[in-house]
């Protein structure tokens, strides 16, 4: 077991509360277009509340275990939602299942709980699940992924996945610039297909590799996994052996498991090697990998949105009205510090400059996940 390994394994053991403080984070808060929706809601839980223990009961179909980052917010959930804080939590990890998954929300419905909370495997599918929650009267809240082809649920809270892969596109003009590299020959590994993590992170970092003219060899799906990553960099090394420069991993796992295959094949990546590593999630392990020169950048997606849905819940229950859209705070971390920042345009059509952060042992140490 490597190092990063052991690291990811305790790192997944602190439980975390409360989010990393971070320069040149990109929040937004949107707040109600769903009025209507939240106040439907909150008169089906009203009465419900009062039908038991006094504890909130919450069924939270979780994707899986499939990364670091899928523990930290595991971790994250029940640290809120947990018996002294008024909730009674009914977690079941779907494996990456999609039909567990809609089987575990029908459970739910069948239970009878107060809300259902889901972080969506892929993004479509979900109407006709969410409507006999919907005619059952329970709300749904969405954590994290979203979901494409309903709008029948209360609220979501997450990250917004195309901007990041515009970022991490923005990044790298600007680092091939910096460095003078005219041609980019570019391999991607991406999450689970259908995820809209692994949908915003391809599209966003697409758009500007199509704007600048670069080659994308080659885009396959590592499942989130560093077994995933691993075994399609093995293949990427043999089918492109001495064509590529730079390898985009749509995970930190992902991105372990590339590292391994490139150090079997004899490929040298990071700052001093030939091919530009990318990332995303920047956790503990990852941000490690970065400060070791051996990623060149990560892209954070912050799993710590505990909270944030504890409160949500609870405003709920108040019969207050919530934001139906609630984005996580997040910063893009390098270890080279010339360059300061990014400029493009984001989902909304917005010129955005964001801050690149160089990555120190400091804020390893102090990482929450
Ligand atoms: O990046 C990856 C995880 O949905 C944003 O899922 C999440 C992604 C995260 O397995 O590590």
């Amino acid at each position: 077991m490597k190092l990063r390994k052991i690291t990811a394994l305790f790192s997944a053991l602190v439980i975390a509360v409360g989010l990393t403080a971070c320069a040149g984070t990109t929040t937004e808060t949107t707040t109600a277009e769903g009025t209507t929706q939240a106040t439907t809601a909150t008169e089906a839980t009203a009465a419900e509340t009062t039908k038991g223990s006094g504890l909130i009961t919450v069924g939270f179909a979780q994707v899986g275990h499939e990364s670091d980052w899928r523990t930290a917010s595991t971790n994250s959930v029940k640290a809120a939602l947990s018996k002294d804080n008024g909730f009674d939590l009914q977690f079941v990890d779907c494996d990456n299942d999609s039909a567990a998954q809609l089987e575990a929300v029908r459970n739910f419905i069948e239970q009878d709980v107060d809300y259902i909370v889901i972080d969506p495997i892929v993004a479509t599918g979900w109407d006709t699940v969410l409507t006999e929650a919907k005619d059952a009267g329970i709300p749904v809240i969405v954590l994290d992924r979203t979901i494409d082809d309903s709008d029948k649920y209360v609220a979501w809270i997450g990250s917004e996945f195309t901007n990041e892969g515009l970022a991490a596109g923005a990044w790298l003009q600007a680092y091939a610039e910096l460095k003078g590299i005219k041609e980019l020959n570019i391999l991607v590994i991406e999450g689970t297909t259908g995820a809209s993590a692994q949908i915003g992170r391809t599209d966003g970092f697409k758009k500007i590799a199509d704007a600048n003219g670069w080659n994308i060899l080659d885009s396959q799906s590592g499942e989130f996994t560093q077994d995933g990553g691993q075994a399609v960099m093995e293949s990427y090394c043999k089918s492109y052996e001495g064509k590529f420069n730079v390898v985009v991993c749509q995970n930190d796992n992902e991105a372990f498991g590339a590292e391994d295959a490139m150090d079997a094949a004899g490929v040298t990546y990071g700052v001093k090697g030939d091919v530009i590593l990318i990332s995303f999630d920047s956790t503990k392990a990852g941000l490690t990998e970065l400060l070791a020169g051996n990623f060149n950048s990560d892209f954070q997606c912050n799993p710590l949105q505990g909270p944030s849905l504890a409160d949500l819940l609870n405003k709920l229950v108040a019969g207050e009205t919530v934001d139906t859209k609630q984005f996580m705070p997040e910063t893009w971390y390098v270890n080279e510090p010339d360059l300061k920042s990014i400029t493009y345009t984001n989902v909304i059509d917005k010129s955005v400059t964001e801050d690149l952060v160089v990555v120190t042992q400091d804020m390893i140490d102090n990482a929450q996940y």
